[in-house]
């Protein structure tokens, strides 16, 4: 029997940050250019968010099992480490998966800690994709760092020189990724080894477009600048981020919302992974409070000193007034004629695009930033670990779309805060930020997602041959 459509295997890396743009892409690929599409998701402890999420969406999705990697790495290890490894060993599982498929794929995608996969490619005679499901920024600067100069590496570590990327802004040494700053640790060669093997994909797909990054974007594209450390076609197919489904979702954080003025509430989380140390838990509260704005906090207990949590939704305990105990005590009460705790999940797309949230206060997680972009809504940046400060520092410094809450990092205020909540959510400067984010939002709508219809075109073309 002949198969006329294109099948694409999609792996996908552990944690929502990447399950959910690997699921939109599946969703689109499908939807609107005749794939079959079938996402191999590894079976973690995970969320029960991420369950009911994964059960929804109407996607052909194969759970591989979580492959024990207790013996192969520490539990101090970096969590790139953790994952890389974790994808590694889960292969042979896709291999066998794939082995056992009567439609063999004609192309398989991986993301950004998946290339150990890319392997097998020659065996079943697939495409591969490279699927960045952060920005272009991150991919330029990823695929170019590898090839400096002992000498310029050391120039930016040591002296802490910014990091000059042909053709883009310079990323300053605040901004690096973790990995560059220890050369000589595995971590840098746990990470580094994806990198070089992005540009022997067939492709490399982008969660971004040309509005939102035309500086990355062009260099990626030109020969001269990063395209040639790229070598194949950059894709730009964003902004792949979960639809909003206002009329469909019931919660209570939106029947609040509905009865707040329009643009009027900040919108407060740091991500699936993500937390503050207690006393910055301890200054955001009192900051928030002594700003007397409105707000939606989903707030996660406090770690000590590391900010990358574990993929884990936590509930702890509360004092008497359900004030979560690692927040000031009688928080909650102070606060409740204007703000809502929410201690696990939130239904994030529709709470930002809810007409009454103004503001949202991010750890710059690339699928919240596109929510939030999607949905105009302006941030204030407060980025934690991984690519969120280049994302911070790309919605900042480039975009004009956020303020950055993090220059001050573990000596931050509660006064400091309050002053950048009040400039967003009170002030003329938010004002500003609102209306670029809006514009930038606009440039979407006009025509339908811009140059992600055209290069997904290009895609299934190259699969169908
Ligand atoms: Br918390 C939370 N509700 O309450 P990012 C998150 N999300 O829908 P990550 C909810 O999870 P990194 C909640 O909308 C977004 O789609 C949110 O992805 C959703 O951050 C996703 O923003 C979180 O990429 O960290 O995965 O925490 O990707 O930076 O490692």
């Amino acid at each position: 029997m002949k198969f006329t459509k294109p099948h694409a295997a999609l792996l996908s890396s552990p944690g929502m940050g990447h399950i959910i743009p690997g699921i939109e892409l599946a969703k689109r690929l499908s939807a609107h250019h005749g794939f079959q599409v079938t996402v191999f998701v590894l079976e973690t402890d995970a969320a029960s968010s991420q369950s009911k999420y994964l059960n929804s969406t109407g996607v052909d999705i194969v759970n591989i099992p979580s492959p024990d990697i207790s013996g192969l790495v520490d539990p101090a290890d970096h969590v790139v480490t953790k994952i890389g490894i974790m994808m590694r060993e889960a292969v042979p599982a896709l291999r066998s998966n794939i082995a056992a498929m009567i439609q063999k794929p004609t192309a398989l995608i991986v993301d950004l800690f998946g290339t150990d996969a890319l392997c097998l490619a020659a065996e079943f005679k697939m495409l591969t994709y490279v699927f960045m499901t952060t920005n272009a920024r991150f991919l330029g600067v990823t695929i170019y760092y590898p090839n400096l100069e002992k000498d310029v590496k050391e120039e930016h570590t040591v002296q802490r020189k910014p990091l000059e990327i042909p053709g883009c802004e310079p990323v300053q040494f605040e901004d690096t990724l973790d990995a560059y700053l220890v050369p000589d640790e595995p971590l840098y060669q746990d990470f580094v080894r994806h990198c070089l093997a992005y540009p022997k994909a067939d492709g490399i797909l982008v969660n971004t477009w040309d509005e939102m990054e035309p500086k990355s974007l062009k260099s990626l594209q030109d020969p001269k600048l990063l395209g040639r450390f790229a070598r194949v076609p950059v894709y730009p197919i964003g902004p792949l981020c979960r639809p909003v489904e206002s009329s469909k979702t019931v919660h209570p954080i939106l029947d609040w919302l509905n009865n707040q003025p329009d643009e009027s509430v900040l919108y407060i989380s740091f991500g699936s992974g993500g937390s503050l140390t207690a006393k910055l838990l301890t200054e955001l509260a009192w900051g928030l409070e002594q700003s007397q704005q409105r707000f939606v906090w989903v707030v996660r207990p406090p770690v000590d000193g590391l900010s990358c949590g574990a993929y884990l939704s936590v509930n702890s305990g509360g004092t008497k007034d359900s004030t979560p105990e690692y927040l000031p005590e009688g928080f909650v009460t102070r606060t409740s004629d204007r703000g809502l705790v929410v201690p696990s999940w939130a239904p994030q797309a529709e709470v930002l695009a809810h007409r009454a949230v103004g503001g949202f206060l991010t750890h710059c997680g690339w699928n919240s930033t596109l929510e939030s972009v999607v949905s105009g809504v302006p941030m204030i940046a407060w980025p934690l670990f991984a690519d969120q400060f280049m994302n911070a520092a790309l919605l900042s410094d480039e975009l004009g779309i956020a303020v950055r809450a993090d220059s001050l990092k573990e000596a931050t205020t509660r006064t400091e805060i309050e002053a950048i909540l009040r400039k967003v959510m009170a002030e003329e400067e938010g004002e500003e930020m609102r209306r670029k984010v809006k514009k930038l939002e606009m440039s979407l709508s006009s025509d339908g997602g811009g140059s992600a219809h055209e290069s997904l075109c290009r895609v299934t073309e190259e699969c169908q041959r």
